[in-house]
């Protein structure tokens, strides 16, 4: 009787002691070791990648992951990052390359440093030129927000009176990137499709995609073609139109005779926006960059805490943004 009580109090405490146990080694484990991830960006100055970045790390505040933002300007800043990161026990990272055909190489080195990576934005490209899918991405929609671009301008052209036969386009192009060809082509067949004349278009490539990039690249193209007095304006994203926008404005073409569409709807546009009087920045296709930045770091976590892995490719859509309502569009994208 007493011994088999004894028995019975031995093994209850046991088992007590034992829970007791395991319980504080999981807690303190997880209380000493949140997960961190790296958030590595082409352009960290671009107001899409700052909120990107912050949404991020206010993610990781509420989920208990740490976020370590990093620049990654060109291929060997974005290598020094991965070791930085790697060094400092880093379990994985998201990233929007500076050249998207640095894809395997990033790769390789994730794997070799036992990190996951995911892209946003910018999708990696493999050596036969097609995405790299076993990279998961998110990004946004490029050829369909490239359409809303298109219509925005047409139906503003339309508004505003303007004969097709009168109106030429600064299209601003990077051909090297997918996401800028997709939306670039978006926008040109939705002009198309609205009676836009196709040789009234003309290309201003540019070599980086911000608005200095853009403005190098448009001015030749007003100065070429200074028998046309009303010009629309598009590209790959805001910084780039107000790029030329301003290269428009050297060549006296102001808000009534431009019709600049951009995407992002971040601090770029606002500012414009903001200015007391419009100018030929008309409108921008807002995407949500705080909730680019936020899924794009929690995918990866969730990858990394339970191996599931996020979707190969997760596509993001836009609403149009002017001066007349980017203070409610703003507020709706929480961005
Ligand atoms: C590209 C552009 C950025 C932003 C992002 C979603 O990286 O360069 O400005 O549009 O896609």
């Amino acid at each position: 009787m007493i011994t088999s009580r004894r028995r019975l109090l031995q093994i209850s405490s046991l088992g007590a002691a034992g829970a007791l146990a395991g319980g504080f080694i999981g807690r303190g484990a997880a209380a000493a070791a949140p997960v961190k991830i790296g958030f590595i960006v082409k352009m960290p100055e671009q107001a899409w990648f700052i909120n990107e970045q912050k949404a991020a790390t206010e993610a990781g505040q509420k989920d208990n992951f740490i976020v370590v933002n990093l620049a990654g300007t060109d291929g060997s800043a974005v290598m020094s990052a991965i070791d930085n990161l790697n060094a400092q026990g880093a379990k994985g990272f998201v990233i929007c390359p500076p050249d998207v055909r640095l894809g395997t190489a990033i790769y390789n080195r994730a794997k070799a440093d036992n990190m996951k990576v995911v892209t946003v934005d910018d999708q990696f490209v493999g050596p036969d030129g097609k995405p790299m899918t076993e990279v998961p991405h998110l990004g946004m929609s490029g050829y369909k927000i490239g359409q809303q671009v298109g219509e925005a301008i047409a139906a503003e052209m339309k508004k505003r009176g303007w004969k097709p036969e009168e109106v030429a386009a600064c299209r601003i192009t990077d051909e090297e990137l997918p996401t800028a060809r997709e939306r670039v082509a978006g926008a040109t067949d939705a002009l198309l499709k609205a009676g836009f004349i196709k040789a009234n278009i003309f290309d201003a490539p540019q070599r980086t995609t911000d608005t200095e990039g853009a403005n190098i690249a448009a001015s030749p193209v007003f100065a070429r073609h200074s028998n046309f007095k009303k010009w629309v304006i598009y590209a790959l994203n805001e910084e780039s139109v107000l790029g030329g926008v301003r290269a428009a404005e050297q060549f006296h073409l102001g808000a009534n005779d431009v019709i600049g569409v951009g995407i992002n709807g971040t601090g770029a546009a606002f500012a414009e926006f903001s200015k007391p009087q419009p100018t030929g920045f008309f409108g921008t296709i807002a995407v949500s960059s705080a909730l680019h930045g936020r899924q794009s770091a929690e995918n990866l976590v969730n990858w990394i805490r339970t191996g599931t892995r996020p979707p190969a490719d997760t596509q993001t859509t836009g609403v149009l943004m002017t001066r007349d309502n980017w203070q409610q569009v703003k507020a709706q994208l929480g961005s």
